[in-house]
């Protein structure tokens, strides 16, 4: 039968993620290592020959810009791309703006791995004295969705995946069925949410996965959507750079 292919890369390095700071839906800026990421990443893909039809991405700067940055390295800037609130990062409620290692000073490892990494342990709710709730929540970036009434407050991993998956069924999947060549540039954990779909992950397997920045990976899928064998997660980079960039992102969670 006929496989399909898919690439994903989470953006490249944030001004907050440079910071340490839980960032979630405040749509920070990449930093100059995160736009170096992405012009590496445009590099290696345009090595391995790609060409894409067309590409996703969240409705945050972060990810608009690599994947601006990626496809300038590929001089495919025309194609057409679709942003949607639904590739965007998970909501990092009451966390965001927080120091991840304060934040590990203040609750314990065990519980900030909580927060990061559990399937269904939400982080607490933003409230309005949150210095960007009123940043997020007035963004135009969201004036497309979601509607107000269903604005996310805080997402667990699960909460997420069940607003991204959607978007996938709905979306991605008919035109990677109808053979379109698709880049997608999202964020750590939205595609973890999609890796877990693809892999049919147990909520405990995705506990363990992080996603580098800037590295972008390739799922080659049959006619069912599921992965061929070793068609999994495929990183466009060697072994001991994306072990190094995952390890990186797992550290952030640890005391400074
Ligand atoms: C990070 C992920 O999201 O954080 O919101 O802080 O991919 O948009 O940089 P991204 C954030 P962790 O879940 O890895 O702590």
């Amino acid at each position: 039968g006929k496989n399909f292919k898919i690439v994903m890369v989470r953006h490249g390095e944030s001004e907050w993620n440079k910071l340490n700071l839980f960032c979630g839906w405040y749509n920070a800026e990449l930093s100059d290592r995160g736009r170096e990421e992405a012009i590496k990443a445009g590099k290696a893909l345009k090595d391995a020959n790609y060409k894409f039809d067309l590409a996703y991405t969240s409705v945050l700067k972060r990810a608009n810009d690599t994947l601006s940055g990626i496809l300038k390295q590929l001089g495919q800037e025309g194609i057409p791309i679709t942003k949607t609130w639904r590739l965007n990062e998970r909501h990092y409620g009451g966390l965001t703006g927080l120091n991840k290692a304060d934040t590990v000073a203040k609750y314990g490892e065990e519980q900030v791995q909580i927060w990061r990494r559990s399937f269904d342990v939400p982080p607490p709710a933003i409230t309005p004295e949150n210095q960007y709730y009123e940043t997020i929540l007035n963004d135009p970036i969201y004036n497309e969705g979601p509607p107000k009434d269903q604005f996310p407050m805080f997402e667990s991993l699960k909460l997420t995946i069940e607003r991204t998956l959607p978007f996938w069924n709905e979306t991605v999947v008919p035109q990677l069925k109808a053979g379109k060549c698709i880049l997608i540039a999202a964020h750590g954990n939205s595609l973890r949410g999609i890796v877990k779909h693809l892999d049919q992950m147990s909520n405990e397997e995705i506990m363990k996965l992080n996603l580098p920045t800037g590295i972008p990976f390739v799922y080659t899928l049959d006619a069912n959507m599921k992965p061929v064998p070793n068609g999994s997660m495929q990183f466009l980079g060697d072994p001991e750079t994306v072990r190094k960039a995952m390890e990186e992102v797992a550290n952030q969670g640890k005391k400074k």
